[in-house]
């Protein structure tokens, strides 16, 4: 067997290849944190342990352009903000985003604005499309050297209980100090995790949410919720020219059953409920898709040497917009954890992610719940729903008035990490 140093093709760093006879050479790589998925997590995971000096490489199984283009969440919470802006990787961010610090809900013909900045001392969401803050991220990889290995689907990881977990790719190998599975809902790391002790709280909600991506004559100036008899719907900011918008629909229902002259009319019915001059028009849908409503979440999140962040550990439904700020709130932590353990042989932060984590994510999942129970009224109430109508218009007219329930839903929905307030039950 033969062995010499080569160059990575995607990147400066130096690795050992070792050819053995008659088999396809397997490459080997090694770094002190491999990253699975390029992702809002491993992106910018990635991004603050290279600046602090730690050798890491994220591996995507996905194309560059493909990750590129993925739209999804478009809201980032104030402490997502500030904590990217505190590691330098807010600069386009803050120059181009939108900020947004009210909403309005629609009900029974009522439009009720709640303005939840005035009621978070003035916080905002930034609206900033998810795949420019993935552009943002990889460009920083870029220029630090480091770009995600992109078109590597990762098989497998091996040896997490060992001293040198393992990433396996076609072809290659990554050895690692540590691995962290950044690789989403449906990636592989959680399949390494050993069947016993690890459990995944699974919930499904009794009904799915049609999402649409529309282009609109307008720009969208806020978000809409309607609490309506004919099911939620929701308006979402995007940009300029582009719109999200949700309709419920019944548990299972397929997209086929949608075609645009439908998606259009019943969200004119929800989203205007009687004042059309609310509404952008809607023109092409680009994107449709049925989101089947669940959530996920896996205890605990680390098991050896793996560690899992974002989707990958926990996945919520689109309600509050937490998903994406959830995952760099993971990244954040690990980011400290890791630097702690692998530059001052501090191993407590490590060990104490998982509970630290699942602790802010079951709070922020149970304002998600909340927050579904507010916008979908019960199958009882479909033979009657005007007597729950009007006390989902009281329980929102709470949320536009000084008092606890607005300070509440205020700080959580911004996302202001103020404990007095975020770590209260909903309601
Ligand atoms: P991601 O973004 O899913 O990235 C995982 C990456 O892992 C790669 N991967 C692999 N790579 C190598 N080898 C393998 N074996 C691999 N398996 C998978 C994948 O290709 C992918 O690139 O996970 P991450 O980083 O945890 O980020 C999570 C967020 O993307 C997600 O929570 C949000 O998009 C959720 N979400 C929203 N979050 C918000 O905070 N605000 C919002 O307004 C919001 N709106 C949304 C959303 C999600 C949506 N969908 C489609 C689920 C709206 C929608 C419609």
């Amino acid at each position: 067997m033969t062995s010499h140093v080569a160059a990575c093709p995607h990147s400066e760093r130096s690795f050992r290849v070792v050819t053995a006879p008659r088999r396809t050479p397997a490459r080997r790589l090694r770094v002190e944190v491999g990253i699975v998925g390029a992702g809002p997590a491993g992106l910018a995971l990635a991004n603050v342990l290279t600046r602090r000096g730690i050798d890491c490489l994220v591996v995507e199984r996905a194309s560059r352009e493909r990750v590129e283009e993925r739209q999804r969440a478009g809201l980032l919470e104030d402490r997502t903000v500030r904590w990217l802006r505190s590691q330098g990787l807010a600069d386009r961010l803050l120059a181009e985003s939108t900020l947004h610090h009210w909403c309005d809900f629609r009900c029974l013909g009522h439009t009720v604005r709640v303005d939840y900045g005035a009621y978070s001392d003035g916080r905002q969401h930034h609206v900033y499309p998810q795949q420019n803050l993935v552009r943002d991220l990889i460009a920083g990889l870029e220029r630090a050297g480091t770009p995600p290995l992109f078109s590597h689907n990762v098989r497998a990881v091996t040896n997490i209980t060992g001293r040198r977990p393992r990433l396996e790719c076609e072809g290659m190998e990554i050895e690692c100090d540590y691995v962290v599975g950044c690789d989403g809902f449906r990636g592989i790391s959680r399949a390494a995790l050993p069947a016993t002790g690890h459990r995944a709280h699974n919930r499904r909600y009794p009904y799915d949410w049609l999402t649409v991506l529309a282009e609109v004559d307008r720009p969208v100036e806020g978000v809409r919720y309607a609490v309506h008899r004919a099911g939620f719907a929701g308006m979402m900011p995007r940009g300029p020219r582009l719109s999200r918008f949700y309709l419920q629909c019944p548990p299972g229902d397929a997209v086929a059953a949608w075609p645009a002259s439908r998606i259009v009319a019943e969200l004119r019915e929800r989203l205007a409920d009687g004042d059309p001059a609310g509404l952008p028009a809607i023109g092409a849908t680009p994107e449709v898709r049925m989101l089947r409503m669940h959530s996920s979440v896996l205890t605990p999140l680390a098991h050896g040497r793996l560690l899992l962040a974002g989707d990958a550990g926990h996945v919520l439904t689109p309600s509050g917009a937490k998903g994406m700020n959830l995952a760099i709130a993971d990244a954040a932590a690990l980011a400290e954890a890791l630097v702690a353990r692998l530059r001052e042989g501090d191993e407590g932060p490590l060990a104490a992610y998982s509970a630290t984590r699942l602790a802010d994510v079951r709070r922020v999942l149970g304002f998600s719940e909340w927050l579904l129970g507010l916008l979908h009224l019960p199958e009882e109430a479909s033979a009657a729903p005007e007597a729950e109508l009007t006390s989902r218009l009281a329980a929102i007219r709470r949320l536009a008035e000084p008092g606890p329930h607005a300070y509440r839903f205020a700080h959580r929905y911004v996302g202001s990490g103020v404990r007095e307030w975020c770590h209260d039950p909903p309601g």
